[in-house]
């Protein structure tokens, strides 16, 4: 299989790449990336010489370049997206025209390129659900919870999803739909709460914990998300959708707690800051469909053996992060945002 995957020079789209050519040595890959703040080929240099695997340089709102590139291809993994919710509290322009216009674009594309036989992944967030409340810890998001999203990102992201939906509906396009909560492993961006907090504790800094630190969300390995998604691609029914999770709940104060033991620090170096305007208190997913369906369940997040491992990452990859966090970031996020991170 040739899949084209969007988005694949940042944190969930490089760890898919090294997960799906180890997993999948006869499967090719075409990463489509328009390289943003967040977007890096250094997470994939070693692929560089790898004959199954291409890099182009575009952007999913550009038809062209779309046109181009999915002829060729068996599949789509679309994962391109402005990702941060902060950011998109600041400013929520870049997020609807990539996640819900760019999602658009591709659809079309794609429909225009093979009609309604290949397979298109959209890959989607918990987020769109909304916010579930700490008093009933029972209840977690199925996938016929409805959607109710609560920053400008998920709302972005919804319109994607709701997309997914209506082009299936409308044009019978083999079309399924991921729903993953929060993220942890190697390669993640240093705007998101792990390895912003363990990069600053490396530098001596305090981390900023928002509001009471009492949100919870529930931590999911990337490569046990990588996995899902592939087994989707490959055994998903077609126009359904796949909640994604790891059972594995956390508060932002028991995960800050959990980093300053494993780095080996105190509660002094937690600094509580404002919160986050409109900051969903709780997600929690219930996973039960893609496992009983599909057979798939998490091996690689439990806790706090992974949560190590990813901490060991950022401590012996500090070159990584401080280009990362500097340089070529800062620029762009001026010119986007008109102040420095
Ligand atoms: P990321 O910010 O690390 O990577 C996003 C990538 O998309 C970057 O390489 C960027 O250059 C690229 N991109 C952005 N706009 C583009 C455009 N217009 N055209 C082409 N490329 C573009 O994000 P991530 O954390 O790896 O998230 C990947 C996907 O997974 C997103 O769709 C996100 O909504 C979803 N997701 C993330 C998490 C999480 O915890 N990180 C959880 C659930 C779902
Ligand atoms: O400095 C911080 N201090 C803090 O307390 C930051 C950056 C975050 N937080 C809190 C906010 C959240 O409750 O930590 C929690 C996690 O924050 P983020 O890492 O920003 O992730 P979140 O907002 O939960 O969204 C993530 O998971 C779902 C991803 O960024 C999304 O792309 C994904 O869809």
């Amino acid at each position: 299989m040739h899949i084209l995957l969007t988005g694949g020079a940042g944190f969930i789209g490089s760890n898919f790449v090294r997960l799906v050519l180890r997993d999948r040595p006869e499967y090719r890959i075409t990463n489509l990336d328009s390289l943003t703040y967040s977007g890096n080929l250094e997470n994939l240099t070693e692929f560089e010489n790898d004959d199954r695997y291409a890099f182009v340089k575009g952007d999913v709102r550009d038809p062209e370049v779309l046109g181009k590139v999915m002829p060729s291809v068996d599949a789509v993994v679309h994962m391109a997206a402005e990702s941060h919710v902060d950011r998109s509290i600041m400013d929520s322009g870049p997020f609807v025209d990539t996640n819900t216009r760019g999602t658009q674009v591709m659809l079309d594309v794609w429909r225009r390129t093979h009609g309604s036989d290949k397979r298109f992944v959209y890959v989607s967030t918990d987020e769109v659900y909304g916010s579930l409340p700490l008093e009933n810890p029972e209840i977690k998001f199925t996938e016929t919870t409805p959607l109710d999203p609560s920053s400008p990102y998920s709302a972005s992201k919804t319109g994607g999803d709701l997309l997914v939906n209506a082009y299936h509906h409308t044009f019978g396009m083999d079309l399924v739909t991921t729903r993953c909560s929060n993220n942890f492993g190697p390669f993640q961006f240093p705007e998101k709460v792990i390895p912003l907090f363990v990069t600053n504790l490396m530098d001596g800094e305090q981390v900023p914990l928002y509001g009471d630190g009492k949100n919870v969300r529930d931590w999911l390995h990337v490569d046990d998300h990588c996995e899902a998604v592939l087994t989707v691609l490959e055994r998903g029914e077609s126009g359904e959708v796949y909640n994604i999770g790891g059972n594995n709940e956390r508060s932002n104060l028991e995960l800050t707690h959990a980093i300053l033991e494993i780095m080996g620090k105190g509660d002094e170096m937690i600094r509580y800051v404002e919160d986050r305007l409109g900051h969903d208190r709780r997600y929690a997913i219930d996973a039960s469909k893609i496992k009983n369906e599909l057979g798939w369940s998490p091996s690689r997040s439990a806790w706090p053996g992974a949560l190590e491992e990813t901490v060991k990452w950022y401590v012996d990859n500090r070159q990584w992060w401080e280009r990362v966090k500097s340089g070529a970031y800062q620029d762009y996020y001026e010119k986007q945002y008109g102040q420095r991170a």
